[in-house]
């Protein structure tokens, strides 16, 4: 289980969360799962996806991370899907407004925030290239439109309200991108003329849920590489 303590949740379900779990970070699958309070019903399945790795691959042919498979075997996969899967398992706290004007608004910050978090690690994977290679046009493009998903952020934080998949997606977003600065990877702190989006995070992510789970991971091997064919 991944809170290491019930064997079922009030969900009475047991299900495994493949994931690739990263020092000093947690991933907003498992936000989502502890505000909802479904965490101790996963069996986690830590894995890195770039290997091919058979149980990912049977369950997602895209072998991607976060990948999802109930207790029957139905496999969820898609960041977005899993986080809607659930949030239909427990009534509160409600992540997906249900009137349809705030759910529009909501899963467009849902999206902002998994871009962003998806572009950083686009660019990570260019800037790694071998320096010949690197497509100077591309990484600039990727940096102009990660620079102004943080000023659109900045810009509209005020409006935020509860607590909401959206705002979780793009907290999870600008924690990964703190972490990928401490790690060097990213020049940038994103606070930098951000005053606004600074006091948002602030407040925000002040809460249990965000707190990495580093002794989790230190207990946990990642799952052995079987095929890679
Ligand atoms: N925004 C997507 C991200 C999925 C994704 O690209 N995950 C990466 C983790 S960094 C992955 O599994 N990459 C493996 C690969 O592309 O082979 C989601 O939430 O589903």
């Amino acid at each position: 289980m991944l809170g290491c303590t019930a064997a079922h949740s009030q969900t009475g379900s047991d299900m495994k969360l493949y994931y690739t779990p990263l020092k000093g970070l947690i991933h907003k699958v498992q936000v989502v799962a502890i505000e909802k309070g479904i965490y101790d019903s996963i069996e986690p399945r830590p894995c890195i996806p770039y290997e091919q790795w058979g149980e990912l691959t049977a369950a997602n042919p895209l072998s991607k991370v976060p990948t999802l498979v109930l207790d029957d075997g139905t496999p969820i996969y898609g960041g977005h899907v899993i986080y809607e899967y659930f949030d239909s398992l427990t009534p509160e706290p409600q992540l997906f407004p249900k009137d349809p004007k705030a759910r529009w608004v909501e899963l467009t910050r849902l999206t902002l925030g998994d871009q962003l978090f998806d572009l950083s690690s686009q660019r990570q994977f260019e800037i790694n290239r071998p320096k010949d290679h690197v497509r100077e046009d591309f990484r600039d493009r990727i940096e102009s439109a990660i620079k102004r998903g943080w000023d659109r952020v900045n810009q509209d934080c005020a409006d935020y309200a509860g607590l909401t998949v959206g705002q979780i997606s793009i907290a999870c977003a600008l924690k990964y991108h703190d972490w990928q600065h401490e790690n060097n990877i990213l020049p940038w702190d994103w606070r930098e003329g951000r005053p606004a989006m600074k006091t948002w995070f602030d407040r925000f992510t002040d809460r249990p849920s965000f707190v990495p789970r580093d002794d989790e991971i230190a207990a946990r091997p990642i799952l052995p590489i079987k095929d890679r064919s």
